[in-house]
């Protein structure tokens, strides 16, 4: 183990570890801006490009990139000489001098990881300023790409070409001239973009950020004609309260509810509802699949960005996944027909919007084949945790004093089984208590299959039915979902149901998150909140879920009926 001295103090580090991790280690801190390593999901970017982390190391003529220069035995590192800081200022103030400087106005002002280094910096002024780039915006339903914000830092790269393997975006040109951006210069909604949203979970700037629709839905509220309903996501409770200083893994149902209420919303309701709803449709697929000699393996479908990739790259298996409909839009299809029959509304008149951790979402509800109706969409505006939060501030409230309030029924009412629909493995366990059940006509008693817990990004768990092994595929990341896919594919693996999220960990990963700061840390606290959430449940199975039994005994009749059908189903495009 190597001896090093960081400012005088010495320390052990491991064997090969870099400057920026000795100076971790001893609790000091120089700024990155380029650098990013979720290491235990294999998220690694290191091209030294930025220099903000450059440190003084004894003996050693140049300036050293932290990030990347490994430690010797004896390493004597300087973080804050005056060389150190005013290169770093330097790199940032040339930075800048190619960068719009529009913070008041900028959707990242107060999360931008430039403005915040700039700010640490103390840089008031730069004599650098000069010709600037001059790039139009791309827009689309989810996401924004500004050009003119890139810092060239690669991180979007990595995580859609190297993470999600869908090799959107890269740089091209040269010298000042070098930007990031899709091929031929094409919109994202002309390539293969997902819309996962793991490019903008990564940017420093506001170069990638979610198209936000916070004036629309503040709109619709304010419009006396419409009844605005709004759906909230199982991962955004469990996550909200970071944008206003709790810890990972706060759990805040009850103010979720009650900011809503405050805020001017009609009826507030729960997307696990629908969950439980999905639930009920796709495990009945599922169960018929098996039983009766259907496509095999299921693949899961309520995750957008996994069903762009599957029709984009694994068009050979578009038969695979369940036909049943994510819960954000089974939601909707119910609020327009279920729910505004029985308030005599009509469905013209009733707005959904959805509050989801997903970037996908936005572009999900815009899918024609997804809507049941030709005259409105199942889902009118769809805004993330991180607008949520911007929503809440700007009116003032303050998150520690909002009452915690319960759901408005019928579609607010859930089971265990749907709050872990947003952590990976959930959807599949989920679907499996219910299978268990209705294959065995037996009690299913432990409800958590342990296989399908866990951070692994590919897992292979195999459930026993009563002596009948269900092997179930389970895989994060849309890289991780190739390698399975393939496996499967080419035989060398088999299973019988397969869960896929696009995004690290699941929904509670998603684009439109608080931003995890490239700490995986985040995400696990999450994760454990989800299942903190399932286990205080007094339900825990989606078919025991009252207000479900009282829909189908009422409305749909039962799973898979014909009315669920047209309300509850989809079908994918090669
Ligand atoms: Fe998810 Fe969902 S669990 S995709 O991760 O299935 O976004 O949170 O809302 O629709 O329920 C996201 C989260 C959802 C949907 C649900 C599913
Ligand atoms: Fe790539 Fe996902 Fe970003 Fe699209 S949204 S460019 S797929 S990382």
């Amino acid at each position: 183990m190597p001896k090093v001295f960081v400012n005088n103090i010495e320390i052990d580090v491991a064997e090969n570890s870099t400057v920026l991790q000795a100076v971790n280690k001893a609790g000091g801190y120089v700024p990155t801006l380029c650098y990013m390593n979720l290491e235990e999901i294999g998220i690694e970017n290191k091209p030294s490009s930025c220099r903000v982390c450059v440190v003084e190391v004894e003996g050693r003529k140049n300036l050293a990139p932290a990030c990347v220069t490994p430690v010797f035995e004896g390493m004597k590192i300087n973080t804050h000489s005056r060389r150190a800081i005013n290169a770093r200022r330097t790199v940032v103030q040339l930075l800048l001098s190619d960068h719009p400087q529009d913070c008041l106005k900028c959707p990242k002002n107060g999360d931008c990881e430039l403005q915040s280094i700039a700010s640490e910096l103390n840089i008031t002024r730069n004599p650098y300023m000069g010709k600037k780039s001059m790039y139009d915006k791309d827009i689309s339903a989810a996401i924004i790409r500004d050009p003119n914000k890139c810092i060239m830092c690669r991180k979007c790269e990595t995580a859609c070409n190297e993470y999600q393997t869908v090799g959107v975006l890269s740089a091209v040109e040269r010298g000042f001239d070098s930007v990031v951006k899709p091929t031929f210069d094409w919109s994202l909604e002309d390539t293969n973009c997902t819309f996962c949203g793991q490019c903008v979970a990564v940017c420093p700037t506001a170069a990638l950020v979610e198209n936000d629709y916070i004036q629309e839905v503040w709109d619709e509220i304010e419009d006396k004609e419409k009844h605005v309903v709004v759906q909230t996501a199982p991962a955004v409770r469990v996550a909200l309260a970071e944008e206003f200083g709790h810890k990972p893994g706060t759990i805040s149902t009850g103010k979720l509810v009650g900011v809503l209420k405050m805020m001017g919303f009609d009826k507030v309701f729960d997307t696990n509802f629908a969950a439980d709803l999905t639930i009920m449709e796709e495990a009945t697929e599922f169960v018929d699949r098996l039983q009766n000699g259907g496509t095999m393996p299921m693949l899961t479908s309520c995750c957008p960005g996994w069903v762009k990739f599957l029709e984009h790259q694994f068009p050979e298996l578009i038969d695979s996944p369940s036909t049943a409909k994510s819960p954000q839009q089974m939601f909707g299809s119910i609020a327009k027909s279920y729910y505004a029959e029985a308030n005599n509304i009509d469905p013209k008149n009733v707005t959904v919007v959805s509050i989801m951790p997903c970037l996908a979402k936005k572009y999900e509800a815009g899918r024609d084949e997804l809507n049941f109706s030709e005259e409105y969409k199942d889902v009118d505006y769809v805004i993330t945790t991180r607008e949520l939060a911007k929503m809440i501030k700007e009116s003032g409230f303050n998150f520690d004093s909002i009452p915690e309030v319960k759901y408005d029924n019928p579609l607010g009412e859930s089971t265990g089984a749907a709050a872990i629909f947003g952590r990976t493995g959930g959807v599949a366990e989920a679907a499996l208590r219910t299978a268990y059940e209705w294959i065995t006509g037996e009690e299913l008693l432990e409800v958590e299959f342990e296989g399908l817990h866990g951070y692994n990004s590919i897992r292979i768990a195999e459930v026993d039915i009563k002596g009948t092994p269900i092997r179930v595929g389970v895989a994060f990341g849309l890289g991780n979902v190739r390698k399975l896919l393939e496996d499967i594919r080419d035989g060398r693996e088999k299973v019988d149901l397969i869960e896929v999220m696009a995004c690290p960990g699941g929904c509670v990963g998603g684009g439109g998150q608080p931003y995890h700061h490239g700490n995986f840390d985040v995400i696990k606290k999450r994760i454990e909140a989800i299942n903190n959430v399932d286990r205080t449940s007094t339900i825990r199975k989606s078919h025991e879920n009252p207000s479900i039994k009282k829909l189908y005994e009422e409305y749909l009749d039962k799973p898979g009926s014909d009315k669920s059908h047209k309300l509850l189903h989809t079908h994918y495009f090669e």
